[in-house]
């Protein structure tokens, strides 16, 4: 699967890169009359207008781009609120539209005043002024901007779900070896290291099984601890398990390699099952290479690949009976 854009957004502009490519399209502008004044005038409206046009577009090419968050289903509105904040992003759009009303209101004005001007010197009087004053408007939503920039770079890293596709979500401690499982199952190619919080944002895979898709979900670490003290790194992983998950795989690391005692582990997994029962949660202890304990839950290797087809086929059953239900 080629990883695609769920979300389709320009590149958002800086104020100062915005007003460059308005005064250098403006700069550009040159337009003869039949006289002087003819000429000095006709250009100068017709510069007004192209350097109002540039801010006026640019702006409304990122009002229509972001997505209505009404709109978006619960998930992707809940992963928006955690990287921007959904009230912020609704202020900063809200803001484009006053500066573009605000900057066609200033051409406007200077072109009345440049039409009825009777000296050269009024009417580049006029174009100086407007200049300015859209300058002052831009520069205005400068922080809008950059929350726009800030919202657009971290939307392009959301991942594309397939809503009618069963889903599995893999959770748990970090560094547990939950990104190794999912890369071992799907066609996902997450990051793999000896650290905690490798993974800082949900990753989407799919295997086929049988002429059926289903997917995958990479998510990062969970800490033992309260909904209310997670961390937006972990809140992502918590969207995730609360919107797409159809089965959740719970991964233990029964050797404590990862840095996180059972003791905590098993703490964590008591959380997730009160948090979102009555989805089935599949337990699984990882890293069986270095050590197998004595319980009955699944037994696995992500990274030799033991237990793990087993595993894979034992979820199919489960999805298939949960979407028979
Ligand atoms: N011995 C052994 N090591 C494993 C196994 N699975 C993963 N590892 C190692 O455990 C470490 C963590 O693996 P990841 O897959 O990045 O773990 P993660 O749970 O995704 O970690 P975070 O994204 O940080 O939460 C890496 O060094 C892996 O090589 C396994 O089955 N056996
Ligand atoms: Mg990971």
């Amino acid at each position: 699967m080629t990883a695609r854009n769920m979300f389709d957004i320009p590149t958002v502009l800086t104020a100062d890169e915005i007003l460059d490519k308005a005064f250098k399209r403006a700069s550009k502008v040159d337009i003869s009359g039949r006289t002087k004044m003819e000429t000095v005038r006709e250009t100068n409206i017709a510069k007004i207008k192209s350097a109002s046009d540039v801010i006026v577009s640019t702006m409304g090419k990122y009002v229509k781009a972001f997505p209505s968050i009404e709109r978006q289903s619960l998930f992707y509105s809940e992963l928006i609120d955690l990287a921007v904040g959904t009230d912020k992003l609704k202020h900063s759009l809200g803001a484009m539209d006053w500066c573009r009303g605000n900057v066609a209101r200033v051409a406007k004005s200077a072109t009345w005043s440049m039409a009825s001007a009777s000296k050269i010197s009024e009417i580049d009087e006029a174009r100086r002024g407007a200049y300015g004053r859209m300058s002052s408007f831009v520069k205005q939503v400068t922080k809008e901007l950059k929350v726009l920039s800030q919202a657009r770079n971290a939307m392009r890293k959301f991942p594309a779900i397939n809503p009618e596709q069963p889903t599995i979500v893999v959770a748990g401690a970090p560094n547990v070896g939950k990104s190794q499982l999912v890369a071992r199952i799907s066609t996902a190619k997450p990051r793999v290291a000896v650290y905690p919080f490798t993974t800082q944002e949900i990753s989407v895979g799919i295997f086929e099984k049988k002429y059926f898709k289903y997917q995958v979900i990479d998510t990062p670490g969970l800490l033992d601890r309260e909904l209310d003290d997670r961390n937006p790194i972990e809140l992502r992983a918590i969207v995730a398990l609360r919107h797409l998950a159809d089965v959740i795989v719970f991964v233990f690391d029964p050797t404590e390699t990862c840095g996180y005692p059972m003791n905590d582990q098993e703490r964590i997994l008591e959380t997730i099952k009160r948090e979102f029962s009555p989805v089935p949660v599949v337990e699984v202890e990882n890293k069986a290479d270095m050590l197998k304990t004595k319980s009955s839950r699944v037994k696995i290797s992500a990274e030799t690949g033991a237990g793990v087809q087993k595993l894979v086929d034992s979820l199919v059953e489960k999805l298939k009976v949960e979407q028979s239900l």
